[in-house]
């Protein structure tokens, strides 16, 4: 810009500084201590200056001749804050001057001090924008030059960007669009590109028909050196669907698409894709947009060596995606294989803007998640999994769940070690992160073989650990995929060990926190430690088959951590009532037992220990021998009354307080000097022994039946029968429910919900 004359500014400085209790009074002096080594007297000197500026502009004029703007502009920057902050003052009040001449040295002198942060925020705190807005419709081209310099680095800091539109800065920063001044415009637009990141601000910008003046600038070939500027500015405009209407408005978007298809500027290209990006994410835009072919332009970018369009034309890809006939479109196209190769590009960006498009390509489409298989797709993806980015880890690992739904892609993913592969993300702190994991995580371990690789892998602690995330996506991924996980025995038997029971249970136990997801993964873990789920439910199905080791240890009480059998059988005697462990023929346990105990001489304990398997494997070969013959419901009145002759035999309920099973069990106990009783050795038990005996016999041969617990020790066995009578065909079309009585008519069916059932299953 043309430099224009300077005033000579002669006008002598007639009034003397009363204020100032400093040696000298003539405005010249003054100036002069703006130089003073020492910090009381800067502070002074800044404030005389202030007081004597604000009377009237002439004074202003007086201190601009006398030199005062460049010592005050370098105090802008000293160690003491109240000499920087009268020296803003000073400065704040002679830049209020109308004289054209003191704003462009203030200005000027404000621009350089701008750049710097602290000189920034004291600028902006001192009240320097309105006075700077102001400045924007002087006359004086270097001022507005000068004056939207200062303000393009002020709007730097968010605190500024949101106060600019407020204090009415848009309109004048709009005329200046219109200036002769190239460097004028470029500053327009650069400051516009930052300050319409703000969505008030953008609010405002559209108001006063900015969007509409930018569609211009694009709309006019004579500031084609505007164009990327304005098209920045218009990208981040077209985040607000306000904009995206406009754009209609003014043909905006079949410029848009001229940009593209002109323009040999990858800047302007990949802005221009950029804006495209916005308005795709409109659906009636995106049915335009495929009526315009974007697809093929966007193909064509990419296929281009420029990083910044590769990736913009990725992005627009991903948005595109959600119109189902450009997903097609892209495949054709021959889209996929190219963007695969994209991924082994040196650029973080590209590289998650590619991960972007082949998650949405292949989000419900098969075709598209078989096109990246065949190119190799689902090895790189694997790669993927282990980058630093964490959107293009959450990219690629729904990329991955979108392909794992068919069975010989799954296949190919977890040959390149998937599982392994999957461990450092389900460790992130990125919950967009851990929900794309874990999604992934449970589509892939729908088979024994994956999971068995996950538990190798060391896959199912991290997993398991997800569990006590608050976020409650995150956590119901993480129990679909514990309740995948826990599909069998050895992964499920791992995770329990790992304290997921209790993990779930706490879960359980708050209303926010659990959820169909947490109960799923219970039940399904529960499958596999009957014992934990007789505890905790008081119900095992017929299909909950009891195995060696089960055992019965009552009701747990909430939030009481549930203890193994070894820790129960470690405690000391005490009065709670016994553990019945169900053990047959568990000879290596008993050896172990043993071993453990050597310090210990013969005592009861060992012959009982060695009585209770020969106890119950009795009982089990005595019904496999008499009642297998038998035809259903007769085995079940058998077993019945095998068990109750076990157990001490038929009590009439009127008899019940008489019968000393108590004392037996305090006995046994006594005897064992264990807590813990082996359900054979049980001489006299009632409704709840027998019901456990019954189950674990009944299974061991297998009858059907259920266990289930009651309150005041009892529990009963319900078992399905086809009606007996024959004769009547309607009736046996449905098997109706029975509890079978073990106690007082054994082997006697009870109609479930009649008074005589319900009084066999409460007091
Ligand atoms: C031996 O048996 C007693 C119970 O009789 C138990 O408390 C103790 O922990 C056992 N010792 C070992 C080493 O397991
Ligand atoms: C402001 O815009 C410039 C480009 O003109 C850009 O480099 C800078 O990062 C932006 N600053 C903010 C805070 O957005
Ligand atoms: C500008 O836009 C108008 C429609 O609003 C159109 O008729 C005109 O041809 C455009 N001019 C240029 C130079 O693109
Ligand atoms: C695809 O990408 C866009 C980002 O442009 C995103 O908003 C959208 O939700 C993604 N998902 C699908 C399924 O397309
Ligand atoms: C995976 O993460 C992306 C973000 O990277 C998200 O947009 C997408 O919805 C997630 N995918 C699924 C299947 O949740
Ligand atoms: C059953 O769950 C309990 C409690 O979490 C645990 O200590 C035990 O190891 C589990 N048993 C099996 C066989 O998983
Ligand atoms: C979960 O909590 C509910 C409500 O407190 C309770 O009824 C249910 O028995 C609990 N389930 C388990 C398996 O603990
Ligand atoms: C939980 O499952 C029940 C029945 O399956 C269903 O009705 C309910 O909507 C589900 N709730 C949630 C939060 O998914
Ligand atoms: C069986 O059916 C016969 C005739 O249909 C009927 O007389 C008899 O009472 C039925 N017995 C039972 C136990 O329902
Ligand atoms: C048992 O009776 C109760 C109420 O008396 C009823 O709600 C329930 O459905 C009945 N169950 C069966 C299996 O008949």
């Amino acid at each position: 810009m043309g430099k224009k004359v300077k005033k000579e500014i002669e006008s002598p400085c007639k009034e003397t500084f009363e204020a100032l209790p400093v040696v000298g009074k003539t405005p010249a002096t003054v100036v002069l201590l703006l130089s003073s080594p020492e910090e009381d007297i800067l502070i002074k000197a800044c404030e005389a200056i202030h007081t004597f500026a604000e009377k009237g502009d002439e004074n202003k004029v007086c201190l601009l001749g006398l030199g005062a703007l460049e010592p005050l502009c370098q105090l802008i920057t000293h160690n003491n804050k109240l000499v920087r902050r009268n020296a803003f003052m000073a400065l704040g009040i002679m830049a209020t001057n109308d004289d054209a001449v003191i704003h462009e040295f203030a200005t000027l002198c404000l621009a350089s001090l701008s750049v710097d942060f602290v000189c920034k925020v004291k600028i902006f705190e001192n009240k320097g924008l309105p006075p700077l807005i102001k400045l924007l419709s002087s006359p004086d081209p270097d001022v507005k030059k000068n004056s939207v310099e200062i303000i393009f680095n002020l709007v730097q800091d968010y605190q500024t960007r949101g106060a600019f539109h407020e204090l009415g800065g848009i309109p004048p920063l709009l005329d200046l669009l219109n200036s002769d001044f190239p460097v004028i415009q470029h500053l327009t637009l650069k400051t516009l590109q930052n300050i319409t990141t703000d969505k008030d601000t953008r609010n405002a910008f559209r108001e006063e028909h900015g969007f509409e003046k930018l569609i211009d600038i694009l709309n006019n070939t004579e500031f084609s050196d505007l164009h990327v500027e304005a098209l920045q500015v218009v990208a981040n405009c077209l985040c607000d669907s306000e904009s995206v209407q406009l754009i209609h408005k003014g043909a905006g978007l079949t410029r848009l698409m001229d940009f593209v298809l002109t323009s040999n500027t990858p800047e302007i290209q990949s802005t221009a894709v950029k804006c495209i990006t916005r308005v795709a994410q409109d659906s009636e835009n995106r049915k335009l947009l495929h009526e315009l072919s974007v697809e093929k332009v966007l193909v064509e970018l990419f296929s281009g060596a420029d990083i910044a369009v590769k990736t913009s034309s990725c992005q627009a890809v991903a948005a595109m995606s959600l119109h189902l006939s450009s997903k097609d479109r892209f495949r054709d196209l021959g889209f996929i294989p190219a963007v695969i190769q994209g991924l082994s590009s040196g650029s973080h960006a590209l590289r998650e803007a590619a991960t972007l498009a082949l998650s949405n390509l292949t989000h419900n489409n098969k075709d598209n998640a078989l096109a990246v298989y065949e190119a190799g797709g689902h090895k790189i993806l694997v790669q993927q999994l282990s980058e630093s980015c964490s959107r293009t880890v959450a990219n690629a690992a729904a990329t991955l769940s979108n392909m794992a739904t068919l069975e010989i892609i799954r296949c190919g993913i977890l040959s390149h070690g998937a599982m392994q592969a999957l461990l450092e993300p389900l460790k992130s702190t990125d919950t967009q992160v851990l929900i794309n994991t874990t999604q992934c995580l449970a589509l892939l371990a729908c088979d024994a073989e994956a999971r068995a690789e996950l538990q190798r892998a060391g896959g199912l602690l991290p997993l398991v650990n997800l569990l006590r995330s608050y976020h409650k996506e995150v956590l119901n991924n993480a129990c679909f995929a514990v309740n995948v996980c826990a599909s069998d025995k050895p992964t499920a038997v791992d995770m329990c060990k790992f304290g997921t029971l209790e993990i779930l249970q706490e879960i359980n136990q708050s209303v926010n926190r659990r959820s169909n997801y947490s109960k799923l993964a219970m039940t399904s873990l529960l499958n596999f430690n009957l014992s934990v789920k007789y505890s905790l439910t008081g119900h095992l199905a017929s299909t909950d088959i009891i195995s060696d080791g089960f055992y019965d240890a009552g009701k747990a009480c909430a939030g009481q951590r549930i203890l193994s059998l070894e820790e129960l059988s470690k405690q000391s005697l005490n009065q709670h009532r016994p553990i019945i462990v169900v053990n047959p023929e568990n000879t290596e346990e008993k050896k172990e037992y043993k071993q453990r105990n050597e310090s210990k001489p013969e005592s009861p304990t060992e012959k009982s220990q060695e009585m209770n398997d020969f106890a119950l494997q009795g009982l089990i070969k005595e019904a496999k021998e008499s009642i297998l013959t038998l035809h259903e419901r007769e085995q079940y009145v058998a077993l019945a009354r095998l068990v109750s002759e076990a157990m001490g035999g038929a009590v009439k309920i009127e008899k019940m307080h008489e019968f000393p099973w108590v004392l037996h069990l305090s006995e046994l106990k006594f005897q064992l000097q264990s807590n813990v009783i082996p359900i054979g050795l049980i001489r006299k038990g009632i409704y709840c022994h027998r019901a456990l005996l019954f189950k674990c016999l009944a299974d061991c041969i297998g009858l059907t039946c259920t266990l289930v617990r009651g309150e005041y020790n009892r529990a009963w066995n319900e078992v399905l029968l086809f009606n007996g009578n024959h004769s009547k065909i309607g009736c046996s079309l449905h098997p109706c429910r029975y509890i079978i009585d073990l106690m007082h008519q054994p082997g006697n069916l009870l109609a479930a919900n009649t008074t005589a059932a319900v009084q066999y299953q409460t007091i």
